[in-house]
């Protein structure tokens, strides 16, 4: 059963994949993993993140000593894999099946690995909200406000659950503190993948029917 839960705009839809649904997001993208690896990111300071890393779509996400930006290949110069249909389904039904995102940031998070409160910039149009997905462990999920320093609230997201980052929360400062090793077994080998979901370019705007 999903239920719904607003926390300071972030929109948390509870189970929102059963486990059908998630196992075949875990197969569509095995392909997307062969052929665009998982890699452990730097950030421009030069500290290796503690997630590894890689994308589908038309863009991707990077970081390097270069900085942080949305990049049209992989590090290893390929263009990205696009972004699975079950995937994008789930931005049809909950966002707009008008305007597909142009990247899907994969995240890997082993037993270690955490995120650090951010907040998701990088894109050139903020009127779209970014949807995360997570898949395996659970992740203690960190949400904050506008600044950095505010106050915020976690909540533990679980194998199936589903957040929508718009409106107040699309700048709001987030995070994952840890994840809880061994909490699922959708992954042979454990751990949490999370994806999100981001129209990146301002330009596509222009595609959107008025
Ligand atoms: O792993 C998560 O749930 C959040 C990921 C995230 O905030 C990001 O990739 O920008
Ligand atoms: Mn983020």
């Amino acid at each position: 059963m999903t239920a719904r839960l607003m926390v300071r705009g972030f929109d948390i839809r509870k189970s929102w994949l059963d486990e059908a649904a998630q196992h075949d997001i875990i197969a569509a993208l095995r392909p997307v993993l062969r052929a665009a690896p998982l890699m452990r990111p730097v950030t421009p300071r030069g500290r290796p993140m503690s997630v590894r890393m890689t994308a589908a779509g038309r863009l991707g996400w990077i970081t390097d000593a270069s900085g942080y930006r949305y990049a049209a290949q992989h590090p290893q110069g390929t263009q990205w894999p696009a972004i699975p249909e079950p995937v994008l389904r789930i931005w049809s039904d909950l966002v707009s099946p008008e305007r597909m995102p142009d990247c899907c940031l994969i995240n890997f998070y082993g037993p270690e690995a955490r995120m650090g409160l951010h907040q998701d910039k990088d894109e050139g149009d903020f009127s779209w909200p970014v949807l995360s997905v997570s898949l395996g462990d659970d992740g203690l999920f960190r949400m904050g406000g506008p600044r950095r320093g505010g106050k915020t609230e976690s909540l533990w997201l679980g194998s199936g659950d589903v957040v929508v980052m718009g409106g107040e929360a699309r700048l709001a400062y987030h995070g994952i503190d840890r994840i809880r090793p061994g909490s699922s077994r959708l992954l042979p080998k454990g751990g949490r993948l999370n994806l999100t979901l981001r129209v990146v370019d301002q330009g596509a705007m222009e595609q959107q029917p008025t």
